[in-house]
């Protein structure tokens, strides 16, 4: 078996030197983009074919006899047809690596792209998180745990929260799990909703606010906020309910209203079962560049996790928490990274 490697512009001209020297029958085995040319020339998009001929191959054919000889053009053709199919995927192959950016995953971590692009993550996120880790469940969890900022609810436990995000995410039902833990905390809650129009949604906070004893106010502009903030800040935190469909000129106020800084942290809530695009056009919608902190809800209701993986990483805002279903107070959890990135690789 002689091996010998071949440097062309593109796959096709090394083929073409090959099949020149040595001969059709000769079977590629590796191609790869190189960045030097013979004699270490700089070439910018040299591809490097590493080609075989079996020498044997002419022996045997010299020594066969006439009848075998038969048979075994049969065998000689099949053999060509074999060759000529793996030339044209190799080249098919060269051609579609920059457009089809999966060819750079090798063989060994194939299963792992494929089960991350099963559970949502972005075909190009997955990509770089498979270029980073070895070739094991356990080493590409690593990397994604790397990549996943949780904050938790620590620096909201003193200013408090107002909730954000597009209508039905769950911004009223997270603030009763919220306002339910810090209760329990024996912090001193403060409700505020700037929903004034849905009865529903008042009367969900008047209950509320009952059962956790805390004062709560029902207003209708950002512009009455400033005297109840600056009143209350320091005695403990304050949860700020908003309505769903006025999410970003509500931003906007608070930029005018607010020009030293608000003294609440904005906290994003995203709906798990959403796929990412929807997610994040709600995103992209308001002032985001003014939100501290994203959430994630209904992750009971979604059925594969890598969106919190894309959208974790799109937005840069590190995660303050997750509610895990409906239940008011129980279903919220401040996530571990294991627990994250346990379920975007689809077990927990
Ligand atoms: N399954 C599930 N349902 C949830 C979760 N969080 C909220 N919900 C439900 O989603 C629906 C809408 O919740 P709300 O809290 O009213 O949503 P919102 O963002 O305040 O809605 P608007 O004020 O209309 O913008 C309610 O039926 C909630 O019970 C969750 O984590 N899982
Ligand atoms: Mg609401």
């Amino acid at each position: 078996m002689k091996i010998k490697k071949f440097v062309g512009r593109s796959f096709k001209e090394a083929l073409e030197t090959v099949k020149k020297e040595l001969g059709p029958d000769a079977i590629i085995l590796s191609s790869k983009s190189v960045k030097t040319g013979p004699f270490g020339i700089i070439n910018k998009d040299a591809v490097e074919v590493t080609a075989a001929i079996d020498d044997s191959m002419e022996d045997v054919a010299v020594n066969i006899n006439p009848a075998a000889k038969a048979g075994f053009s049969d065998v000689e053709e099949i053999l060509k047809e074999i060759r000529g199919l793996r030339d044209e995927m190799g080249f098919l192959k060269e051609t579609l690596r920059p457009i089809v950016p999966a060819l750079r995953i090798g063989k060994d971590k194939k299963g792992l792209f494929n089960l991350l692009v099963k559970q949502g993550v972005d075909t190009q996120f997955a990509i770089i998180l498979l270029e980073r880790a070895q070739d094991s469940l356990d080493s590409l969890k690593g990397v994604i745990k790397k990549d996943l900022k949780i904050q938790g609810m620590l620096p909201a436990e003193e200013s408090g929260f107002i909730f954000l995000g597009p209508p039905g995410v769950g911004k009223t039902t997270t603030i009763s799990k919220v306002a339910h833990l810090l209760a329990s905390k024996k912090k001193p809650v403060n409700l505020i909703s700037l929903d004034d129009n849905r009865i529903g949604s008042m009367a969900y906070m008047k209950e509320l606010s009952k059962q956790i004893k805390c004062p709560l106010r029902i207003i209708r502009n950002v512009s009455d906020l400033p005297k109840i903030i600056y009143r209350e800040m320091g005695k403990g935190p304050i949860l700020i309910d908003t309505p769903g469909y006025e999410y970003k000129e509500i931003l906007e106020d608070i930029r005018e209203i607010f020009p030293s800084g608000f003294p609440v942290k904005k906290c994003f809530l995203m709906d798990a079962s959403m796929d990412t695009q929807a997610a994040l056009k709600a995103w992209q919608k308001c002032n985001s560049d003014m939100i501290d902190s994203i959430g994630f809800t209904k992750l009971d209701m979604a059925s594969q996790y890598g969106s919190l993986y894309n959208l974790s990483l799109l937005t840069s805002r590190p995660l303050s928490l997750v509610a895990t279903g409906p239940d008011v107070p129980d279903d919220i959890r401040i996530p571990t990274p294991e627990f994250l990135a346990g379920l975007i690789v689809g077990g927990v």
